[in-house]
């Protein structure tokens, strides 16, 4: 289990914080000042920000499955080019993530260990399949949209480490969702199989990517905390409504229909207004019972054993730097 930098007492269990440095820590967060690695901070506040930053680094890595999926068959050497770097900046993005939760005092092995021991969540979208080509446009134009609603207020999250790392992340993300609605775009004016692509594509994605806005505030376990700690800025139920708004327009333009007949404008408010999500599918999903949880899980592991070589190779060439580098530095004394 992780304890290291933690204030734990003999028994393991986290000791009594002091009640004046977690005041102080409060006045910092509320006056928008950023916590760095170093500073004091509560227990719980650190443990928050490895669970989510870790299971949002996994979210990335395991994303780049349902995409890769489609990297040889994708249409032209254009779109080939465009998926493929867009794959290689969701492994940038894992990458930066671990980084800013490792200076929390938990390392990378440790993070993906708990992932391939099935005890580290990511995110519920990538237990859906890629079925045809349709799906890179809507992967791109829904779950890249879903992820910026919810990474923007992200980059003013009060740990300074996981704020910066996500202003790059959010830019390349938005060129991710306007490269998937241009995918989107050439398929609702192409032949009427080619609408009836993105029609499909449609169909299926367009649930799971409300639900990954995660749990109904009534529902939500870390909230209240977490936007005390100015982690979070805003509610799952607030960004999800603001994705609908965003969203169901664009859906209209692309002369598509979306998948529930309960969608309707609030002429008074301006908001879309959808049917109930299936919570039930949702908690199946996140128990490991979704369409792809194993095919994904299975892939991941066999690719980090697969990997075993790499990583022994690169220690070895820097336990033989460090080996030369230490030799130069007698020879020259
Ligand atoms: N899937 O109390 P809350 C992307 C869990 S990146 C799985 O509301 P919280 C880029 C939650 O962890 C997508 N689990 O939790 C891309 C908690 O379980 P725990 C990932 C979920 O943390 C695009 C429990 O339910 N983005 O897409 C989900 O306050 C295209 C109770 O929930 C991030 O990670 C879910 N959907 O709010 C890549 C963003 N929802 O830990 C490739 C950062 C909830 O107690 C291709 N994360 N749970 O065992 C967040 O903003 C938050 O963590 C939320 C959840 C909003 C996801």
């Amino acid at each position: 289990m992780y304890t290291q930098g933690l204030n734990v007492t003999d028994t393991g269990k986290p000791a009594a914080e002091d009640p004046a440095k977690l005041a102080r820590f409060q006045v910092k967060v509320d006056a928008e000042d950023k916590i760095e690695p170093n500073d004091w901070m509560p227990e719980a506040y650190r443990r928050t920000l490895v669970r989510q930053i870790s299971q949002h680094a996994h979210s990335e890595i395991i994303g780049m499955q349902p995409e890769g999926n489609w990297i040889t068959r994708a249409p032209s050497l254009r779109r080939k080019a465009g998926l493929l770097a867009k794959v290689q900046d969701e492994a940038g993005h894992g990458l930066y993530l671990y980084a800013a939760a490792e200076t929390l005092g938990i390392s990378r092995e440790d993070m993906v260990e708990q992932l391939i021991a099935g005890k580290a969540k990511y995110s519920s979208i990538f237990n859906y399949p890629t079925l045809s080509w349709a799906d890179i446009g809507a992967i791109g134009w829904l779950v890249d949209g879903a992820a910026i609603m919810n990474q923007i207020p992200l980059c003013r999250c009060s740990f300074g480490p996981y704020a910066r790392a996500m202003i790059r992340i959010c830019k390349e993300e938005s060129f991710h969702q306007r490269q998937g609605y241009e995918i989107m775009v050439t398929l609702s004016t192409g032949t009427p199989q080619q609408k009836a692509m993105a029609q499909d594509a449609l169909n299926r994605w367009w649930w799971p990517s409300l639900m990954m806005f995660g749990p109904s505030d009534k529902e939500s376990l870390h909230t209240a905390d977490t936007m005390q700690w100015k982690i979070k800025r805003f509610s799952n139920d607030d960004l999800r409504q603001k994705f609908i708004d965003a969203t169901v327009p664009q859906g209209h333009h692309l002369g598509l229909t979306f998948p529930d007949p309960e969608l309707k404008r609030d002429e008074t408010t301006g908001h879309w207004h959808t049917g109930e999500i299936d919570w039930s599918e949702f908690k199946r999903v996140l128990a490991g019972d979704g369409p792809c949880n194993r095919q994904r899980m299975k892939a991941k592991t066999e690719a980090h054993e697969d990997g075993a070589w790499v990583r022994e190779a690169a220690l070895a060439h820097a336990r033989k730097r460090a080996e030369r580098a230490a030799a130069a530095r007698m020879a020259a004394e």
